[in-house]
């Protein structure tokens, strides 16, 4: 076979292969046994040199006219396999949109959270600060700087989860007194402070008792605080809460660490004061317990009392959230039930 010959054949071969190819690598292939460093093309051209000069230009001519019109059809063939590859990809993943959606759960804050939030927001409307406590505190601020030392029978009004002698679960929010009162300088100006957070008593769960719940503590320290200051501010807030038209009622209580003390009962959410299961057969709920800042506890801030005086009261933010939303069961806080949760987004 000469070399006009096997140029022809090669095309014929080449042409035939290319229409059978199916994808890139195979194409792929296909270009580098022709025109590779040792393709059958390249060969060819290799053997140019041993001819003649009359049959020179016509083997080159030929050699680069089948270089063309592979290059052309290698292009073409390319493009149909991209093409090909591409509309597979469409097809395999192609969307039906008249197929009904997947609905995203949308998550939303705890009602408790919710209740906290609202609480706070009146505060700061009323220029209180909010600060941040402790929940594992020592017995120090939790009982005695609450004028409890350690023999106090009152301790027992607070069964107590002890993580060591002195450091225990606060069994309330009002150890954050004695901290900001130690942290405020009263050169500037007295003290109005807001301390939610969680405490934790050895009490029995029952409807509206758990061993963990949450409290809002409340100080303002100035000079000059009465009881008219506790009683207004309270009964404000309260209103803000509950609508003007919810009854209050103010109890002579005891608080080691206040004095005088009071408890602030509000009239059952269940059965309007009538008496039922909830309010245990009474006609009211205890929300809150306040007083007048005992001299003994501003004492130990370092504060004179004759000088200084204070009013504080400590919430139960389960207590609120189930009076406003008629919940009469304060274990549904901390089942995390979507159910439950769903109703308050
Ligand atoms: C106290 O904890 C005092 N530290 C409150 C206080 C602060 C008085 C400042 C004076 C000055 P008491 O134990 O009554 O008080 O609790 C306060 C509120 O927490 C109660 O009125 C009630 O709403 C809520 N509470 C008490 N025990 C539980 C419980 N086991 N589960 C849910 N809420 C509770």
């Amino acid at each position: 076979m000469n070399l006009q010959e096997k140029i022809e054949d090669l095309r014929k071969r080449t042409l035939s292969d290319l229409l059978s190819v199916a994808d890139e690598k195979t194409l792929n292939n296909l270009r580098t046994v022709m025109l590779g460093k040792k393709g059958e093309l390249t060969e060819i051209l290799k053997g140019m040199k041993d001819l003649t000069n009359e049959e020179r230009p016509v083997i080159g001519a030929l050699a680069n006219a089948f270089r063309d019109e592979f290059g052309a059809k290698f292009e073409a063939k390319k493009l149909e396999i991209e093409q090909a590859v591409m509309n597979a990809a469409l097809e395999s993943e192609s969307l039906d949109v008249t197929l009904p959606g997947k609905a995203q759960k949308k998550g939303s804050r705890h009602i408790l959270t919710q209740t906290q939030e609202e609480i706070e927001e009146i505060f700061l409307g009323m220029g209180y600060e909010i600060v941040d406590g402790y929940e594992v505190e020592t017995d120090h601020y939790n009982f005695e700087r609450m004028n409890l030392p350690k023999d106090h029978p009152a301790r027992d009004m607070q069964d107590t989860f002890y993580i060591t002698n002195e450091v225990l679960l606060r069994t309330h929010t009002s150890p954050m007194q004695a901290r900001t009162m130690d942290a405020h300088d009263f050169s500037k100006g007295g003290l109005r402070m807001i301390a939610p957070g969680r405490v934790y008593r050895r009490d029995t769960d029952d409807a509206t008792h758990s061993h963990q719940f949450h409290q809002i503590e409340g100080l303002v320290v100035d000079k000059n605080i009465t009881m008219a200051d506790l009683k207004g501010t309270l009964d404000l807030v309260m209103k803000k809460m509950f609508g003007q038209e919810r009854e209050l009622r103010w109890r002579p209580s005891y608080f080691p660490f206040t004095e005088p003390s009071v408890e602030v009962d509000i009239s059952c959410f269940k059965c309007g004061g009538k008496g039922c299961n909830v309010c245990k057969h009474t006609g009211w709920i205890e929300i809150l317990g306040a007083g007048m800042v005992h001299p003994n506890v501003l004492e130990m801030s370092g504060l004179d009392s004759s000088v200084y005086s204070g009013f504080a009261f400590g919430l139960g933010q389960e207590r609120i959230a189930m009076l406003r939303y008629g919940i009469n069961d304060i274990r549904g806080f901390y089942q995390g039930d979507v159910r439950f949760l769903e109703q308050f987004d």
